[in-house]
């Protein structure tokens, strides 16, 4: 058979319990599009470094686009804890193009909850359907973990309300490919009470962009420096008021952590689902290697931290849901602990498929190459336990 195709199977079914039935219905309508969209492709994806748009089109077209944005921008209205059941099943078949997804749904659900009713019209309809793509820019090349140094400026043109940015953002998703930039910039004093959001349009004079950078994973998505030389930026393009950008690029990664950690999931239920396969038909002294004890008490294992992952991070969903003063720190614990959790699954699932695992005949080495990145990116999981610590032992 084929490498790559087993299901999901009854191990997902054991979540069903806890979900609406809406719920149900999305995860199928997101399964199915992960199994026929997805999997079939996210191979060749990777090797040839392809960013599928045509398929975040089509993704779109289901309401994935728009996942937490108002239906009067074409958006679907969703939870968090409906958009980590959608982002789950998609990731099952894809961490790439998933991974991309949940960035520009950040994008979206940040104009869509800090942008003038104008803004939300002007930019939310053509970014939800995915006629337009969208990156977040808060990384530069001198600040990463202490993002609130960041050096990019927007200074008042003195002749008209205009600003002008200037400065350089690292390892932008989406770099070179979007068409809408999310860009965080001092407009104020060192710190982050000093830096504003801007709107950047790929087209503007003054925006070019770095080399696509060589990954080890989420290949088939573009990463790149975006550079900004005396950009022109109309007032109408700031997002929130000035001084308000760190905190509206914070509250935006509160939800991207939550999607961050069920991409993870996501990842480590399809190698679970494949390796469970593997060793039921692979023989060594005589006997599938599923029939030692050893064997079968690693998948149990693998399956708990799977379950114990998708349970973290759907509660951090629904604090953020009830906007609980926890919302941050469990969206923290959240992405900490699936993404190094569901990580050690994936390598666990590779050891289980032997030689065959290192080999890309099997998707396996795939997934841990993409789940690699998502214990640095979207704040390192040093940074989640900084952010969690604050939380415990703040007066
Ligand atoms: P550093 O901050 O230099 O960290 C280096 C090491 O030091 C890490 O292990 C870190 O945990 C540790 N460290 C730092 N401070 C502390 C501390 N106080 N205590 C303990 N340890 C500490 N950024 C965007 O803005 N937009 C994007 O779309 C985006 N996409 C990305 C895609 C990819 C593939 C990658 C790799 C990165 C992306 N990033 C993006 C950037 C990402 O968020 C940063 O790489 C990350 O926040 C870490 O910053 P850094 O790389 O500068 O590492
Ligand atoms: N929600 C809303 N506002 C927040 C917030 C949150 N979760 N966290 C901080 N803020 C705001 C808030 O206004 C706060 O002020 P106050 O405390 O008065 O309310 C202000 O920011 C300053 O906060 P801190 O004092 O905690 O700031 P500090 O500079 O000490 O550290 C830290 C903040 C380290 C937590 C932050 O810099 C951080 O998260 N670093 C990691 C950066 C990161 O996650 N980058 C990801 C880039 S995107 C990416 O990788 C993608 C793939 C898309």
């Amino acid at each position: 058979e084929e490498a790559g195709t087993a299901q999901s199977g009854d191990s997902n079914d054991w979540n069903q319990h806890r979900l609406t039935e809406d719920q149900q219905s999305f995860q199928t309508l997101a399964s199915d599009f992960a199994r026929n969209e997805l999997i079939p492709f996210a191979a060749e994806w990777d090797e040839k470094k392809h960013f599928p748009v045509d398929v975040l089109r089509s993704a779109a077209n289901l309401g994935f686009g728009g996942i937490f944005c108002g239906h009067d921008v074409g958006g679907s209205g969703l939870t968090r804890a409906d958009g980590a059941i959608i982002f789950e099943a998609l990731a099952y078949g894809d961490i790439g193009t998933t991974a991309y997804l949940t960035i520009h749904n950040m994008c979206c659900s940040i104009i869509d909850r800090f942008g003038t009713e104008e803004q939300r019209q002007t930019w939310l309809p053509g970014l939800t359907c995915m006629d337009r793509l969208s990156s977040y820019c808060l990384t530069e090349p001198s600040s990463g973990s202490d993002a609130a140094s960041l050096r990019t400026t927007a200074r008042r043109d003195p002749g008209s309300t205009d600003y002008i940015l200037t400065g350089e953002k690292a390892f932008v998703s989406g770099g070179g490919s979007s068409d809408v930039y999310l860009v965080m910039a001092r407009t104020g004093a060192d710190g982050p009470k000093g830096i504003s959001c801007f709107i950047v349009e790929k087209d503007m004079p003054g925006v070019s962009f770095g080399r696509q950078e060589d990954k080890m994973g989420w290949r088939n998505q573009p990463t790149s420096a975006v550079i900004l030389e005396d950009v022109r930026v109309p007032e109408q393009n700031r997002i929130g008021a000035e001084g308000q950008g760190f905190n509206i690029a914070l509250t935006g990664l509160d939800g991207g952590r939550i999607n961050i950690g069920t991409c993870s999931v996501g990842g480590a239920q399809f190698c679970l689902d494949t390796a469970k396969e593997y060793v039921s038909t692979r023989k060594q002294f005589g006997k599938p290697i599923l029939h030692f004890q050893h064997t079968q008490f690693k998948l149990a294992d693998m399956m708990t931290s799977v379950v114990a992952s998708r349970l973290m991070v759907a509660n951090a969903a629904a604090a953020l849901d009830a906007k609980t003063p926890w919302a941050t720190p469990s969206a923290a614990m959240a992405k900490r602990f699936a993404t190094e959790t569901c990580f050690n699954v994936c390598s666990e699932a590779l050891q289980l498929h032997g030689g065959y695992g290192y080999l890309k005949d099997y998707p396996i080495e795939r997934y841990v190459r993409d789940l690699r990145v998502h214990m640095i990116l979207e704040g390192t999981n040093e940074v989640m336990r900084l952010v969690i610590s604050r939380h415990m032992t703040k007066k």
